[in-house]
């Protein structure tokens, strides 16, 4: 993975790896996604204030672990016959492993997801995220925290991007709403995550 370029410029690591499913796969996928998998409306604590989404998630993992974001905490279910192809697909081009998900459906551009940073607890400190994109193709930004300098690359139908280093500590990422897409986008973050059990 290191000898990809690295798409920011300091203070982490960004590689898009392009397309790594052919389009008849990707197409297979992303149908066998949208029905398959669990979605349900995203819920969030936003300035004390408990929003539902239009966007839908769903947590999918190799044990019922629990994760929280922004608030709210969810139990993953186990994983499907297609999430482990997709999972062996983005450890066969990475090197890298994983033992959950986090899917997020958007039904068109109108839906998007806010600035953030996937700094959770029980996510493995700096380790990679591998993200797989099905569906309409959407541009996604970074701003780095405290220069906010940008940088912009375009999500691809059936393409890997994958996000390393201190990337988290330092940028936001953000998934723009836009009127120009019609279609639905499927994405899938797959991470590691690290219970940490209690020393006696
Ligand atoms: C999306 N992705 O692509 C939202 N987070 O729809 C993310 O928020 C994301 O792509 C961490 C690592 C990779 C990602
Ligand atoms: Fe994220």
């Amino acid at each position: 993975m290191g000898n990809r370029k690295n798409y920011l410029p300091y203070d982490g690591e960004v590689r898009y790896y392009g397309k790594i499913l052919t389009s008849a796969e990707a197409d297979g996928y992303l149908h066998k996604m949208l029905e398959k998998i669990e979605w349900q409306n995203d819920e969030a604590i936003i300035f004390g204030r408990r929003i539902v989404t239009k966007r839908m998630v769903a947590w999918y993992g190799e044990r019922p672990f629990s994760y929280t974001y922004s608030k709210v905490t969810k139990s993953a279910l186990p994983w499907t016959q297609e999430l482990l192809e997709l999972k062996a697909r983005v450890e066969g081009a990475t090197g890298e492993t994983f033992n959950s998900c986090l899917l997020n459906l958007y039904h068109s551009g109108e839906e998007g997801m806010a600035w953030h940073s996937d700094g959770e607890a029980d996510l493995k400190k700096d380790g990679a995220i591998g993200s797989l994109s099905l569906g309409a193709e959407r541009k996604f930004s970074f701003k780095h925290k405290k220069n906010k300098e940008r940088v912009d690359i375009l999500l691809e139908h059936g393409s890997l991007l994958v996000m390393a280093g201190t990337t988290q500590t330092y940028w936001w990422h953000r998934l723009p709403p836009t009127k120009k897409v019609l279609d639905a986008r499927i994405n899938l973050t797959f991470r590691t995550i690290e219970e940490k059990i209690a020393e006696i």
